[in-house]
């Protein structure tokens, strides 16, 4: 019966459209030991199970998150028993998760057609999220502009929102978000940023003295193509959708193509593989978009990068342990972020490296900017820690974006009065 479900899917699934997932589930794997990672990686990567990491084997023995498709779950369980392998099922009916997210959205569509507002409460497409951009610009002439930065692959916009009181070229604040398609709650939160500093401009004494010095730039979207796959083809893509000549497989890792230690520890370049690096560094438009603006304005004093999921505070570098000559600074001001983030509902972040906190990761963003002298560069990886993972319900938007905030501003306000 498996084997017909599963055909029929994957047959479904090439003519209609949209994966499924009817079956699979999300393991979580306690490993203890390198012995155990490493067993675990060859688990992963043998392409027969196809396993996905949701989240990778980690330096500090974190549980490790895999996608198990409804055929591999037995096999996958007598290996991890055989192995001694401790696990737990986090997600048992992927694909319900996946409709009841579908259902809401196609809801809320219908909502906002009738009465014409953006719900922030809520996930949107990738048009819905650009009209809302054009809207603040459109409320707040003064303090908001719409810009065209590139195009994807795929030749759609990549827009970012421009926060500025005037001036010429003031240092500038990066807000990056969606660079991984998948992660939902990082294009929501960052939608909903917008919206929260022209609002509160004007009215909170800490964003209106941030913005008398510094510009914001935000791109909500950072990897339109993949987000846009994942509204209709495949809800857990994470790369981008370039195609790789002579591989089957599309995308390249956008948080592996940064030219910061470029292909070295921590990517891949098998082009199947979730971290893939891509040939070259900036390969990808969407991130040399980014890199050829920022370097343009030449005037960059901070590079956040949202993520999910798993509620981390991380600084360079990801792609040595060696200590970056700032740690001690952005290990403060993490935590002190990271403490503000906490204050208005408890959500607690783990606070470090991006090396020894996940894993080591070259080619990622923040390692760029930090070494293209942007000093003040952080990733958050928002909520939650796995009990939902990039499919965390549209509920927990608002709460994740104004806990979120208030993170931001604490990195903003530092920015501001260190200015170098
Ligand atoms: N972050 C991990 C990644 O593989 C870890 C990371 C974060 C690496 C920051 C480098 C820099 O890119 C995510 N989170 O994918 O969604
Ligand atoms: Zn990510």
């Amino acid at each position: 019966m498996r084997w017909i479900l599963f055909f029929v899917t994957l047959i479904g699934s090439s003519i209609c459209g949209r994966e499924k997932f009817f079956g699979d589930q999300v393991f979580r794997i306690n490993v203890r030991n390198g012995d155990e990672v490493s067993k675990l990686t060859r688990l992963v990567n043998s392409d027969n199970f196809k396993l996905n990491f949701w989240r990778s084997p980690s330096a500090l023995g974190r549980p490790v998150d895999v996608l198990v498709p409804s055929i591999s779950l037995q096999p996958v369980k007598s290996f991890l028993k055989s192995q001694g392998l401790e696990y737990s099922v986090t997600i048992d009916d992927l694909q319900a998760l996946l409709d009841n997210e579908d259902e809401e959205m196609q809801y809320n569509e219908g909502q906002e057609q009738s009465n014409n507002t953006f719900n922030y409460g809520a996930y949107h497409t990738l048009e819905a999220i650009y009209q809302e951009m054009d809207n603040i610009a459109t409320d707040f002439p003064d303090l908001a502009s719409r810009v065209k930065i590139g195009q994807s692959f795929e030749n759609r916009p990549m827009y970012v929102l421009k926060f500025s009181t005037g001036g010429e070229q003031r240092p500038a604040i990066w807000l990056n978000a969606g660079i991984h398609s998948r992660e939902w709650i990082s294009q929501a939160t960052a939608i909903w940023t917008a919206r929260k500093i022209v609002s509160d401009y004007g009215e909170d004494p800490a964003v209106t003295s941030i913005l008398e010095k510094v510009d914001i730039f935000l791109l909500p979207v950072a990897n339109p193509d993949g987000y846009v796959y994942t509204h209709t083809r495949n809800r857990l893509w994470r790369k981008t959708r370039s195609l790789n000549p002579g591989s089957r497989c599309v995308g390249t890792d956008p948080n592996r193509n940064w030219n910061a230690s470029f292909a070295g520890e921590g990517a891949s370049d098998n082009p199947c593989s979730e971290v893939y690096h891509g040939p070259h560094a900036n390969s990808e438009v969407e991130v040399k978009s980014v890199v050829d603006f920022i370097q343009k304005h030449g005037n960059f004093r901070c590079f956040i990068d949202l993520h999910s999921y798993s509620q981390l505070l991380m600084y360079p570098y990801g792609y040595t342990v060696k200590k970056a000559p700032d740690a001690e600074e952005l290990d403060d001001v993490a935590r002190h972020a990271a403490e503000a983030l906490a204050s208005l509902s408890g959500t607690k972040y783990q606070v470090g490296p991006t090396c020894t906190t996940v894993y080591p990761a070259s080619g990622s963003s923040i390692d760029w900017a930090y070494d293209n002298g942007i000093k003040y560069a952080f990733t958050f990886e928002l909520r939650d820690t796995g009990h939902y993972g990039f499919l965390l319900p549209a509920n927990q938007i608002i709460p994740t974006a104004e806990e979120t905030w208030l993170g931001l501003k604490t990195i903003m306000e530092h920015v501001r009065d260190n200015l170098y």
